[in-house]
């Protein structure tokens, strides 16, 4: 299903999938403020960036707030990775505007993919204690087609519960193995490997064919995360999980 409705309503209608944004809306829709031209060569030049702190407590505190209430409704939140509750929430929540439309990443959408782009739901993520390691991988499938995923803390990120592990540059250069193979040493650094570290509350803007990898959450608290992707097309149904 394909909509062309940037601001929906909460109606109980179907579920929003790639809903079309066209840069003439980004000012109307967008919530927050613009990026920096340094966040957004950041982007291009390692493939990512961490803003710190953008979002309030308020809205943090809302999120998890939506976040325990989604995965206590759906059975399913257990199933879909190993180790891990996920769900999903409707762009028409919201809640989750806030996650979709806010201005830095609108801005950093238009930078990578230009006047007209999708963006689809928003996935829900926490690695339970013990679990979480992912292999590394980008969020697109076998071909490589640009995006960005913006990742919402919704609790601190940091090495020890599993922050998002990222190879820089690897969004332009690839990375010397395949992405579906296995690779030696995933919970043990891999040289060059950044660790993307920050409060609650912050954001993590990937270039999508950015390598990165879940980290294992070897604390006993939660590693609660929203995440958006923006592409040119979006396909319907899609899961995207190392
Ligand atoms: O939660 C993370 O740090 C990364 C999650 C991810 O890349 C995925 O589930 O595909």
């Amino acid at each position: 299903m394909k909509r062309t409705a940037a601001l929906p309503s909460r109606t109980g209608q179907d579920a929003l999938v790639g809903i079309t944004i066209r840069v003439d809306r980004v000012e109307e829709i967008g919530l927050g403020r613009p990026a920096t031209a340094d966040e957004l060569a950041a982007l291009d030049v390692r493939g990512f960036v961490v803003v710190p702190a953008l979002l309030s407590d308020a809205e943090v505190t809302s999120l998890n707030t939506e976040f325990e209430r989604l995965v206590a409704e759906d059975p399913e939140s257990r199933r879909h990775e190993l180790g891990t509750r996920r769900a999903k929430g409707d762009n028409d929540n919201d809640v989750f505007a806030v996650c979709w439309r806010h201005r830095v990443v609108l801005d950093a959408a238009v930078h990578t993919l230009g006047s007209t782009f999708e963006v689809g739901r928003v996935d829900l993520r926490d690695p339970s204690p013990g679990h979480g390691e992912q292999r590394h991988h980008p969020d697109h499938g076998p071909t490589a087609v640009p995006g960005i995923t913006a990742t919402w803390y919704l609790d601190a990120f940091t090495a020890a519960n599993g922050a998002t592990r990222v190879l820089p540059g690897t969004h332009v250069s690839g990375v010397p193995w395949a992405s579906e193979i296995p690779i030696p040493g995933t919970e043990a650094p891999i040289a060059g490997e950044a660790i993307a570290v920050g409060p609650a509350g912050s954001l993590l803007l990937r270039d999508a064919r950015l390598f990165h990898a879940g980290g294992r959450n070897s604390t006993g608290g939660s590693r609660r995360s929203a995440f958006v992707f923006y592409q040119h097309d979006i396909p319907d149904g899609v899961t995207r999980s190392a």
